[in-house]
């Protein structure tokens, strides 16, 4: 099924300069992005983002480093892209992280890991309107936007 997935690039790898690198990671897998931003939140723009994980011990850590520098949200589209992108980026701590995997190569710890993604369509559809308009997402999905 063809899906959107929202990936964000969190401060760790933004600060280090390898975007591109995870970037290129993407696309070599076969998806396409769909619309890009950088940005960087504020700490209740955090807090509203990880709401669900508002009652676990490290909310607090979590929220402070997210909004501690800009970070890159991106739609990426593809055939189960949803499964296809937490396979790509590998489990939470890079030091259980599969080889080959975003979090493996670039992740420096459970905190600054690099990389976010949804984890069900649910998620991908309050994630991806959590960080881009409807408008500019419908105007993406008319054919004379797409790439
Ligand atoms: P994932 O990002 O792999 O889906 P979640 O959803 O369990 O992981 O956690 C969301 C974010 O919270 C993680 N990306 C990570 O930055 C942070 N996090 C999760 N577990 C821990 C932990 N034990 N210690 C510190 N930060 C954590």
């Amino acid at each position: 099924m063809l899906e959107w997935s929202l990936l964000n690039i969190k401060p760790d790898a933004v600060a280090r300069n390898i975007i591109g690198q995870i970037i290129h990671r993407v696309e070599n897998a076969g998806y396409r992005i769909i619309a890009i931003d950088k940005v960087q939140l504020e700490r209740e723009e955090a807090e509203a983002f990880y709401d669900v994980h508002r009652d676990k011990p490290f909310f607090t850590k979590l929220c402070d480093y997210i909004s501690s520098g800009p970070c890159v949200p991106m739609v990426v589209e593809g055939e189960e892209v949803i499964q296809g992108l937490r396979d790509l980026i590998g489990a939470t701590d890079p030091a259980e992280a599969a080889p080959g995997t975003i979090r493996k190569d670039f992740a420096l710890n459970g905190t600054q890991n690099s990389v976010h993604a949804s984890d069900s369509s649910e998620r991908a559809a309050v994630e991806i309107n959590f960080f881009f308009s409807r408008h500019k997402l419908y105007l993406l999905t008319r054919n004379e936007y797409r790439g």
